[in-house]
């Protein structure tokens, strides 16, 4: 029995019975009372006391699948860009009321806390995020899912902007613990490098590794809309089979008993910069291969399990490797087929190519995964012997269907100019009955270029699946203002067929509903605003046009064009300060790959250009530029609702697809943007009136290469841009070093391998014709709004839905 004195020790338990079990759970599982609670602990409280509501949901949606035999589709990727999930779990759930007002009885607002969870970063940019989308639809669609993938020690660099340039920092992701995994020790399985392969006495060929690993999966519910179904993102992580060698510790080499362990470790430690050439190194394979045999394995062990008949595989499981990186899982597949369960080889290859499906997400040259042939075959013996075999009987099919020598040099699995090479496209397209790309354009370049051998021999196995984006976190949790305005409006419908968002159409015209809808844009300038005041003490006009490129650097995607586009700007508005321009905020925000030299100074000529003119006195507040540091999901949930100026600007022809073009437009931002990827479907569907394309299209990209394109000839016929380039090649925004940007203007005097003095004048129009919109405000917010009726489409239930009919066939 308490006494007086406890009492008044402790707190009164709390009336609100969600409060009660959130304490009760920060004192059982944290181990910490009311006072002693500090925001994070709240934050793991508040998610461990949801994650039981998610647990009993879980696993009814395993229970559900195996009762009814389910096919399951699993998703290889090598990045998931989840972000942060409480609040999107709160949100597909419906529970974001309660709990917010459980917290509340608390003192706890749960705004501060959904601010501190960290930001799962396990991937690079859009197909790391495309990923994440998908997990989210393939649960809101109540379709059985697995995402699997490799759990990084170390995510996405976390940048910092120091005198301008970007410093990379070590994402710690994992400092507080993550309470929304499950680490499944039971599942766990060896995966296998080096050694050679032996021929066994019953005429079988084993593979007997050199060195070996531990997978083990760590389990995160994907929670789906209204919580209808949660599928699991299974994650491997890698461990030592033999932790510590007791030998060598007891000999007194304490180093050398713990080696094993770093170097298995080593292995999931760290994400890869996708635009980066230090990835084509050695641990990169390992990490490719070291996550795509536990993850086949465990597919190929829940399936016999279930089934018992390998041979049935292709009916229960559809495997979709996202790009190359789990390309080898092909091999892996046959492998197992061959040398465990007994298959020959052609039967093996026909359950393979019927499981695989693979999405090409580049066509970048240098984005190609090759491998050296040796590094391949010490790594991967077995495999490689495999490899052979599956070319061996593709080219023979292909001489059989009149290729000739150099389609039969095209198709080959090996790469025979130069030092030899594993080329991963053609593994993945061989072993894969689809093979698509993501968005229209894309698919047809594909068709042309890199695939043009492969898909002459195989005319039926290209296809498309143009991307989308999930609208519960890019709409409903991202922008709560727009979202209550458009449920005002049209009624609750569309939250869960984003078709629906069409009733906004008639809207277009309502004046009362233009003020509502532009007051909602304004209050997420507001905040936007606020957070850049707080965050980098910027000082911005929520009443100018907010014009933002937020996405990975690189020079295809043309920041440096926005930036040369903005120097021209202000030279004209110091040279016109009577004229009547438009004030504007110039908003940029992304990471460049460590290694990547040019992509990070554009990162710091951004910086520079902004330091000299928010400072210039004559401009007159008229236009503002900021570099936003360290961009990842949260950031994109900040501005992308705030955004009244959406830049894709990519050289035609090189974005396969884009998704941030499709979040933007969702928030009502008017794009400005070239023919390329999505952006065309998104004009097809926004109409061409609602929209501003310039530039060139890939066509007449290519055809300009084809005839020798010089920027010369350019530079010499506009004055804004020869004056841009000199000022910038001169020094003028770097006085502290004038030539430190005479290499970079210099690639585009030379060359200019993305056709920035090509489309220069057609950009610098367009963002003239922005701002003429832009001053009839009316007619802008038709068009904001009419876009955000209209891109319903792009939503990721309706491309999940075409790979579930026309892919997996499980619809
Ligand atoms: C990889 C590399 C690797 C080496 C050097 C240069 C380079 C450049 C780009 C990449 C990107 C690899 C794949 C990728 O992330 N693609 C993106 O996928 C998105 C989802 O489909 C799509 O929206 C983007 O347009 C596409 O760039």
């Amino acid at each position: 029995m308490a006494t007086s004195l406890d009492a008044s020790l402790t707190p009164a338990a709390p009336t609100n019975p969600l409060a009660a079990a959130i304490v009760a759970t920060l004192v059982q599982r944290i181990g910490k009372d009311e006072k002693a609670a500090r925001p994070h602990d709240w934050l793991a409280a508040t998610i461990l006391t949801v994650r039981n509501d998610i647990i009993q949901r879980w696993m009814e949606s395993t229970r559900d699948a195996h009762a009814k035999g389910a096919k399951r589709v699993y998703y290889l990727s090598l990045e998931f860009l989840i972000g942060r999930l409480l609040r999107d779990a709160l949100a597909n759930l419906g529970q974001t009321g309660e709990i917010a007002e459980a917290l509340k009885t608390l003192g706890v607002d749960l705004a501060e806390i959904e601010e501190i969870e960290p930001d799962a970063a396990l991937g690079n940019g859009g197909l790391g995020r495309l990923a994440a989308c998908f997990m989210e639809s393939l649960a809101s669609l109540d379709l059985p899912a697995y995402g699997y993938g490799i759990r990084y020690v170390n995510g996405m660099f976390r940048q910092r902007i120091d005198d301008g340039y970007q410093v990379e920092l070590p994402e710690n992701w994992l400092q507080h613990g993550n309470p929304w995994e499950f680490e499944r020790r039971e599942s766990a399985y060896f995966v296998g490098f080096g050694g050679e392969v032996v021929g066994t006495e019953t005429g079988h060929v084993h593979w007997k590794a050199g060195e070996a690993v531990e997978a083990i999966a760590v389990d995160t519910p994907m929670v789906g809309w209204r919580g209808k179904r949660v599928n699991t993102l299974r994650l491997w992580t890698a461990r030592a089979i033999d932790p510590l060698r007791l030998d060598r510790f007891n000999d007194g080499d304490f180093e050398g008993a713990l080696a094993g362990q770093l170097r298995a470790e080593t292995l999931t430690r760290v994400l890869y910069p996708n635009d980066s050439t230090a990835a084509g190194q050695e641990l990169r394979l390992r990490q490719e291969y070291f996550f795509s045999s536990a993850s086949i394995q465990d597919i190929v062990r829940r399936h016999v399990q279930y089934t018992g008949d390998i041979r049935l595989l292709p009916d229960k499981a559809a495997i979709q490797l996202n790009d190359t990186h789990p390309a080898v899982a092909v091999a892996e597949l046959m492998r197992l087929l061959i040398d465990f369960h007994d298959l020959g080889f052609d039967e093996a290859w026909d359950v393979t190519r019927r499981t695989f499906g693979y999405t090409n997400h580049t066509l970048l040259p240098e984005a190609l995964e090759s491998w050296p042939l040796p590094l391949f075959e010490r790594l991967l013996p077995r495999h490689m012997q495999l490899v052979y075999a599956i070319n061996a009987k593709l080219l023979r099919e292909a001489r059989s269907l009149g290729s000739d020598d150099n389609a039969i040099k095209a198709i080959s699995l090996i790469d025979e100019a130069g030092e030899r090479r594993v080329r991963m496209a053609n593994l993945a397209f061989a072993g894969s009955h689809s093979v698509n790309g993501v968005a229209a354009l894309h698919t047809d370049l594909m068709k042309q270029t890199v695939f043009a051998d492969l898909h002459r021999l195989y005319p039926d196995r290209i296809n498309n699946k143009t991307n989308g984006i999930t609208p519960r976190r890019w709409l409903f949790e991202a922008n709560p203002g727009l979202t209550g305005l458009i449920r005002d409006a049209i009624g609750p419908d569309f939250c869960n067929d984003v078709d629906r968002l069409s009733g906004l159409e008639t809207l277009a015209d309502d004046s009362a509903f233009q003020s509502k809808f532009q007051a909602v844009k304004r209050s997420n300038k507001v905040v936007l605003s606020q957070w850049l005041k707080a965050q980098m003490g910027l000082r911005i006009d929520p009443d100018a046009l907010f014009d933002v490129q937020i996405k990975r650097i690189h020079e295809y995607k043309r920041q440096l064009l926005n930036i040369i586009e903005t120097v021209a700007l202000y030279d004209q508005i110091r040279s016109h300060p009577e004229r009547d321009w438009t004030p504007r905020v110039k908003l940029f925000g992304g990471k460049a790959a460590s290694s990547y030299h040019n992509a990070k100074m554009i990162i710091k000529l951004a910086n520079d250009v902004a330091r000299r003119i928010n400072a210039d006195p004559a401009i007159g507040g008229l236009l503002k530029v900021a570099f936003v540091p360290n961009y990842n999901v949260s950031v994109a949930e900040k501005m992308i609702p705030a955004a009244d100026l959406s830049e894709q600007i990519s050289t035609a022809g090189m974005e396969a697809s884009g998704t941030g073009n499709m979040k933007f437009a969702l928030n009502g931002a008017l794009t400005i943007g070239t023919l390329d990827g999505a952006n065309v479907e998104i004009r097809d569907h926004v109409g061409a009136e609602n929209i501003v394309i310039f530039g060139l299209t890939a066509d007449q990209v290519a055809e300009k290469r084809a005839q020798g394109y010089n920027p010369r000839d350019y530079i010499e016929r506009s004055p804004e841009l020869g004056q841009a380039l000199s000022a910038i090649a001169s020094g003028v925004f770097s006085p502290d070093d004038p030539d430190r940007y005479k290499g970079l203007i210099g690639g585009l005097y030379d060359g200019d391998w993305f056709m920035l003095c090509a489309d220069f004048d057609a950009y610098a129009a367009a963002q003239r014709e922005v701002d003429r919109r832009w001053n009839d405000r009316k007619a802008w917010n038709q068009s904001t709004i009419r876009n955000v009726a209209r891109v319903g489409w792009f939503s990721s239930d309706r491309t999940i839905r075409e790979y579930a009919k026309d892919i997996w066939g499980v619809l």
